[in-house]
């Protein structure tokens, strides 16, 4: 029995990548198992048939989980240590959905950076206020250009010792970047579509390994992102502004929605952006509203 790495997954079967580098192909034992790319996996040969079986999962160090419409979380890719918010000047950053994933990295016990790609470009004053605020709460901001090789050594800087994922927008240069990172990345064929428009777009999460060290993972672009709510952390959601400011609210389980003597309403405004805040009420209403959703239907069951 060994353990091995899951690097992509098609279906039911996974392609896991042992210590030696080797890739082979794998099947879960189990119908039960739930498996996702960036898991650890135990693996038993199945000398009958010849083929690899995925006994167990080995437990995750951390792991990025999302909501699916009715309100129940969904892992989305194990054992990570960054996330890597790609958007681009064009097509047009949703600020809403960076947030978000940063909402959940940062609950996920993963850290986060935004990355804009695509920096040749002239970028507009509204996605450069938007930089700014997220800056001065204290993410971290790159900019680089995967077409012009632009500030690309920030990024692989910070790769090695990490398993980072590429999120963000279609369109926005992941898969552009990635090629940069790890030259010798061509997905497989049938991982990469061709969009309505001949675009080239990506099916399927994978994980790579840069040769300066560290591991990547690129992913489908995505329109929208909900974190999964049972994993929010529910005084701040996840926001850097609020977690900073929270202790000073007059109650200590303050939503920072209409509560009295609230210090993050305070704060909107001057140093806590009336954009973010926007963003927070935005994702407070829906773990709201996916929570009750949650318990009404396990009333349903229950009767
Ligand atoms: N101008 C410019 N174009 C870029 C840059 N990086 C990528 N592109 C272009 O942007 C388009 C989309 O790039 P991809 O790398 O496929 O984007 P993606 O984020 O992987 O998209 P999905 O796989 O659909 O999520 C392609 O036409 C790239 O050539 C850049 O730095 N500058
Ligand atoms: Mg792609
Ligand atoms: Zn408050």
């Amino acid at each position: 029995m060994s353990v091995a790495r899951v690097t992509v997954i098609h279906r039911r079967l996974l392609q896991v990548r042992a210590d030696d580098g080797s890739e082979a192909v794998a099947r879960p034992a189990r119908r039960e198992l739930s498996i996702v790319c960036g898991d650890f996996v135990r693996c038993e040969l199945d000398t009958r048939h010849g083929e690899l079986n995925v006994v167990a999962v080995e437990p995750r160090t951390s792991a990025l989980y999302r909501s699916n419409a009715r309100g129940g979380s969904e892992l989305i890719a194990a054992n990570l240590s960054l996330l890597l918010v790609v958007i681009a000047p064009v097509p047009e950053p949703d600020f809403f959905v960076v947030d978000r994933y940063l909402c959940a990295a940062r609950c996920g016990g993963l850290a986060a950076a935004v990355v804009l790609n695509k920096s040749e470009l002239p970028v507009d004053a509204e996605t450069e206020r938007q930089l700014a605020d997220l800056s001065a709460a204290g993410y971290r901001c790159l900019r680089v250009s995967a077409q012009q090789q632009t500030a690309l050594d920030q990024l692989s800087a910070v790769l090695p010792r990490q398993t980072a994922m590429l999120v963000g927008q279609s369109g926005v240069g992941k898969s552009s970047l990635l090629r940069q990172l790890v030259p010798a990345s061509d997905a497989p064929i049938g991982e990469l579509l061709r969009d309505d428009e001949g675009r080239h777009t990506t099916t399927a999460t994978r994980l790579y390994q840069v040769p300066g060290g560290g591991e990547i993972i690129d992913s489908p672009g995505v329109r929208d992102f909900a974190p999964a709510i049972d994993r929010l952390e529910r005084s701040d959601l996840g926001f850097l502004e609020i977690e900073a400011l929270a202790p000073q609210c007059r109650f200590a389980d303050c939503r920072h929605m209409r509560e009295p003597e609230c210090a993050v309403r305070a704060a909107v405004g001057t140093t806590f952006s009336a954009r973010r805040y926007e963003s927070y009420r935005r994702l407070r209403r829906l773990y709201e509203r996916l929570s009750a959703e949650r318990t009404a239907a396990g009333e349903r069951r229950r009767r």
